[in-house]
This record gives C-alpha cells, sequence and structure tokens, in this order.
C-alpha cells in the first residue's frame, strides 16, 4: 500500500505575521469599499473541478494505450499514476494542499472496468459505484466526460460521422454516459456535470462543413432528449485538433447557436481559441443567451498546448469578466491541462491555486467606486484605480485563505510535493 506523505511543516511564514498581514490587507480594501470576508466566503463556496486526467497523461483505464484524437500530452516525468488506486491516492493528496472543498473531473476511460474489456457502448453506472463510494468517502463530488478519443471507431469522425454504424455508436456511448452522470449526481445530491467534446474535423480541405455540422447537431439533439434531472450537460468548443487542422466540426460559432438555441451549457475551454482573441470577452456575451458556463481553465502556449493554468492577465480578466457580468454562480470551474513534464501533482496545485487566486482577486475588485467613476465619465479616474488595484496587498488576503483552511501557505506545497514525491511517485 502506499503511504500518504505526512505533512509537517505546513507553514514558511509564522502565524502572527500571516494575520497581521491580513488585517492590513482587509483595512486597505475596506477604504476602497471592498469587503475582504464576504470575498472570502465567496471563495470558500467556490467549488473546483479537478480533471482526473492531469494524474497520468489522459491515459485511463481501458486499454493504457497512447493518446489519440485531436490532443496530445508531451513530457515524461516519471511517477505517471498507472492504476486507479494511484489516479485516487494522487487525488487524495491533491486535496490536503487545497482550500476548499473541490470536484472530481472524470472520463468515461476512468471506470473501474476491473481489468475486463469494457467497450464504449457498453459502459454503464456498474463502472463508476466505486468512484461513487470514494468520492463519498473522500468528501468529492463527481464530474463526468465522454470519451470519443483513442478508440479504434474515434478515426476523424465521431458524432458527425456519415457513417450510421459509426455514429450510433458514439450515440449510444454519450447517452450511456449521461445516465453515469444522472447516477452520480443523484448519489451526491448535487448535480453531475457532463461534458461532451468530440475531435471531429478534418486534416485536409472538406467540402461539407455544412453536412457534418448537420449531424453532429441531430447528434447531440438525440443524446440530449433524454430528461435526467440528476445531471447537466455542456458541449466543448475548440478551434482544431492536431492531425485535423482544416476543420472542426465543433466550432465556436456551431456551439454557441447549438447552445442559444437549445438551452444547454457552453463549455469555455480557454485553450480553444485564437492566441490573440480575447477569450474573457466572450463571458458577457455568452451569459445573454446561454444558461450556465462550464469552464476549461488552462493555457496555451502557441497553440492549444494545455500547459499549466497560472495566474495570467487571461486568466484574471475570465474571472474579473464573470464577476462583473455577475455570472460566478453560473460557472462551473473545471480545469483542464496535461502537462507530463515536471511533476503532476505540483501541476495540479500550481494550477488549481492559480485558478482560486484569479477568482478571488477578481472578487477583490473595486468594482463599486470604478463603476462610480465609469457612470460619472471619470475615465481617468477609472483607469486610474484600474492600475492601483493591481498592485494592492492581495497576496496578503490569499495567505490568510490558506492559513484559516489549515493547507500550506505561500511557497510551503512545494516541500509537501517533494516528500510525496520522494515517498510515492518516485517508486512508481
Ligand atoms: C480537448 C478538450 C477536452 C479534453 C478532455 C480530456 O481539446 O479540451 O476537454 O481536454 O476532455
Ligand atoms: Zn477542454
Amino acid at each position: 500500500m502506499q503511504q500518504k506523505a505526512k505533512l509537517t511543516t505546513l507553514i514558511t511564514m509564522n502565524e502572527s505575521q500571516i494575520l497581521q498581514a491580513y488585517q492590513i490587507a482587509r483595512e486597505r480594501y475596506a477604504a476602497l469599499g471592498v469587503d475582504t470576508d464576504k470575498a472570502l466566503a465567496e471563495l470558500q463556496k467556490q467549488q473546483i473541478s479537478l480533471h482526473c486526467w492531469q494524474t497520468d497523461d489522459v491515459v485511463g483505464f481501458e486499454r493504457s494505450d497512447a493518446l489519440s484524437g485531436g490532443i496530445q500530452t508531451t513530457g515524461n516525468y516519471p511517477g505517471r499514476a498507472r492504476n486507479i488506486d494511484e489516479v485516487r491516492a494522487d487525488l487524495e493528496f491533491v486535496k490536503t494542499l487545497l482550500a476548499g472543498s473541490h470536484r472530481v473531473n472524470l472520463h468515461e476511460i476512468y471506470g473501474d472496468f476491473g481489468g475486463k474489456p469494457v467497450d464504449r457502448d457498453e459502459c454503464g453506472v456498474e463502472h463508476f459505484e466505486s468512484w461513487i463510494q470514494w468520492a463519498r468517502e473522500n468528501g468529492f463530488k463527481l464530474d463526468f466526460n465522454s470519451t470519443s478519443f483513442s478508440h479504434p471507431k474515434s478515426g476523424d469522425l465521431s458524432l458527425s460521422n456519415p457513417d450510421p454504424a459509426i455514429r450510433a455508436f458514439w450515440i449510444e456511448h454519450t447517452k450511456r454516459c449521461r445516465r453515469i452522470a444522472d447516477a452520480m449526481g443523484k448519489a451526491q445530491g448535487d448535480p453531475c456535470i457532463m461534458n461532451i467534446w468530440v475531435h471531429d474535423g478534418s486534416k485536409d480541405l472538406t467540402v461539407n462543413r455544412k453536412y457534418y455540422r448537420e449531424l453532429l447537431a441531430a447528434s447531440l439533439d438525440e443524446i440530449l432528449a433524454e430528461d435526467l434531472p440528476g445531471m447537466k450537460s455542456c458541449v466543448e468548443a475548440k478551434l482544431f485538433g492536431i492531425g485535423l487542422e482544416s476543420y472542426t466540426v465543433g466550432s465556436m460559432d456551431f456551439y454557441e447557436g447549438y447552445c442559444a438555441t437549445r438551452k444547454v451549457m457552453y463549455t469555455l475551454d480557454t485553450g480553444h481559441y485564437e492566441q490573440t482573441e480575447n477569450v474573457a470577452d466572450k463571458v458577457a456575451s455568452l451569459l445573454l443567451y446561454v444558461p450556465e458556463l462550464m469552464l476549461h481553465v488552462s493555457r496555451p502556449v502557441r497553440w492549444d498546448s494545455d500547459h499549466v493554468t497560472i495566474m495570467n492577465d487571461q486568466t484574471q480578466d475570465l474571472f474579473k469578466e464573470l464577476v462583473r457580468a455577475d455570472g460566478l454562480h453560473r460557472a462551473h470551474v473545471g480545469l483542464d491541462y496535461f502537462d507530463a513534464s515536471i511533476n503532476r501533482i505540483g501541476a495540479y496545485i500550481i494550477g488549481t491555486r492559480a485558478t482560486q487566486k484569479c477568482i478571488l482577486s477578481a472578487l477583490l475588485e473595486p468594482l463599486a467606486k470604478l463603476r462610480e467613476y465609469e457612470a460619472a465619465g471619470q475615465g481617468f479616474q477609472r483607469l486610474a484605480l484600474l492600475e492601483e488595484a493591481k498592485t494592492l496587498p492581495f497576496g496578503a488576503v490569499f495567505d490568510y485563505f490558506n492559513y484559516i483552511n489549515g493547507v500550506p501557505v505561500g511557497e510551503a506545497f512545494i516541500g509537501a510535493i517533494e516528500r510525496y514525491e520522494r515517498e510515492v511517485t518516485s517508486k512508481r
């Protein structure tokens, strides 16, 4: 059995430094009309859906084959989780380093198949019972994803395949996944969010752009027709997949139209846009027309490279736009990156903490004052305060958040992860 790493030195700053720094920060923010305690209470409630696939480079337990279907991991850092116990052990460890209570986002290929071959059109709740139980025991809620990639029938087209037999196979898979998600949601007393991302596209020019999109819309309509109150479905748009560069069936325009007309949740993956596009700006438009958003918070570098999420301008702007649009409660926050070139647990913690930092920084924006300036046409004052807000003592509030949650403050998690690597992942 693996031994869970013990957390001994969680804090490198001393307690009174953390508390004093917070008091000063609290007063500083209060002077600008911002209630830090209220922001912390909101952050505490904000669950983040941890993508299980960061533990094992999106391999799963179905056939343990290399990843295919438009996405790719790079790197071969040692310590990849090789089986269900290792994935769970890693997630349990991750939980000890994060403030707040969170969710685990499973893909269908992470089912508990007991080593038996279970094809995608045969999956059922029985393959996820042990996950439901594990989640309950460990204080996680579950989210879910159908898996159309890494399968002999994946090809270039799944739900939009002109071959009725292939299309029916993937429709059946996705319907079954929705029923699994429904069972998860009912068991946890909170809707399970199920994402549908299909890689469908074309490497080279196609002269049938509209045709494949008609097929995708018809497949989705059939899949989503079943009423399942324990779950909510969302559909994920994309710019292009690797090997499918010329055309993506499920493009932004396709899904924006689909979600707006069908009233379906839209999945916004921050890696799925042109590199110079302002992804944050989409929030205020989407929220007018779609019921909810699912976020895949990621970091594209030159392409949809799925680098570890960091506290960069793009991620900060995304959450600022959500808060400004009063839309945080209409967004489900999940992570989606798979970096195999550094310690995978470290990647989890960096990305989750960065997301929490961005949410907190958005909640601490002196919005009332900024809007007062804007309403009065005081453009200089608005810009000045936006600039000054960047250097407010935000770090002291985030440290305090981790401190009151009893998890590592500041860089103290580095040592905890090194210990887990020494004791657990390096022995794999
Ligand atoms: C792929 C999508 C999708 C996947 C996961 C594994 O480009 O972002 O969300 O990353 O389903
Ligand atoms: Zn994604």
